[in-house]
């Protein structure tokens, strides 16, 4: 009876896991994985998560089946008796090792070339320091002079205050919009020199796949090169919790052709020489030094 029920109790789990996994698959197996990005970096990067994901499956499966088998095939109220010249086999012991082990190198060897190739940053084309702080981002692009903040957009940022009787559900991107988004150009391989202000967030923009600690006193590179044909926005979290707001500061980086993202730096930097500009003030001449 109490084997019965139990069988009954896990017939019913796994119905609910069927239901809702087919419920999953209504809505796109895509949401359930990563994402293949837009970069060839953040592809590779896919396909090995996808080979290791098959080769853990088969493995399973394999290795299930046989356990599964055996419990059911041998079991005692079956009349199985255990055959004690089976309890120590060298032949089989070795295969057993050998055959992980030559698996783990086949699946490391890959994993080792792609590691590689996302740490080098050799020829890349446009530098940008971000400087990760409580609670935003800060853009600096080191070989034109151009910087500035990104903070969480004014509609996300009104819609979360406590009693703000707005739904977040009538707000685009809810949460996941900036005011001022990092702009880059399709086809350069962005530099990221990453770097944190107070303590320790992390930059991390999964269509690029890039994801990067921005630690206080270090700088971490990361570099990405988004396809020609694939401009637009794409969108990012911090990924260190790193204080009360951190679910408040996202990431937006507007990728534009090579001859908007031209015209943009050029109209950002005059506006910022503008914004920097000493301008005379009336208090200030009456602070200067008078002629005697
Ligand atoms: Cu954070």
């Amino acid at each position: 009876m109490m084997i019965r029920a139990r069988l009954s109790t896990l017939a019913l789990l796994a119905t609910a896991a069927c239901v809702s996994l087919a419920a999953h698959a209504k809505s796109g197996w895509a949401e359930l994985n990563m994402t293949p990005g837009v970069t060839e970096m953040s592809r590779n990067i896919y396909g090995l998560h996808m080979l290791i994901f098959w080769v853990c499956v088969i493995i399973a499966v394999v290795v299930f089946g046989v356990m599964i088998y055996s419990l059911v095939k041998f079991r005692k109220s079956k009349g199985a008796i255990p055959d004690v010249t089976l309890l120590h086999n060298t032949k089989v012991e070795i295969i057993w090792t050998a055959v992980p082990v030559i698996i783990l190198v086949a699946m490391a060897v890959p994993a080792a070339r792609t590691l590689v190739a996302i740490e080098d940053t050799s020829k890349t084309e446009l530098t940008i320091k971000v400087t990760g702080f409580q609670w935003g981002w800060q853009y600096d692009y080191l070989d034109d002079g151009v910087a500035f903040y990104s903070h969480l957009d004014h509609a996300s940022n009104a819609a979360r205050q406590l009693g703000s009787n707005i739904d977040p559900n009538t707000v685009d991107n809810y949460l996941l919009n900036v005011d001022y988004p990092l702009v880059v150009p399709v086809g350069t391989k962005v530099r990221l020199l990453i770097t944190g202000a107070d303590v320790i967030h992390a930059w991390w923009v999964p269509a690029f796949g890039v994801k990067k600690d921005a630690i206080p006193g270090f700088v971490n590179e990361a570099w990405f090169k988004v396809d020609v044909d694939k401009p637009g926005l794409y969108r990012g979290q911090c990924a260190e919790l790193c204080g009360r707001d951190h679910g408040f500061m996202p990431i937006v980086v507007d990728v534009r052709s090579k001859e908007g993202y031209a015209a943009w730096l050029k109209a950002t930097a005059a506006q910022e020489n503008q914004a920097s500009a000493p301008t005379p003030t009336p208090g200030d001449a009456a602070a200067a030094p008078s002629a005697p």
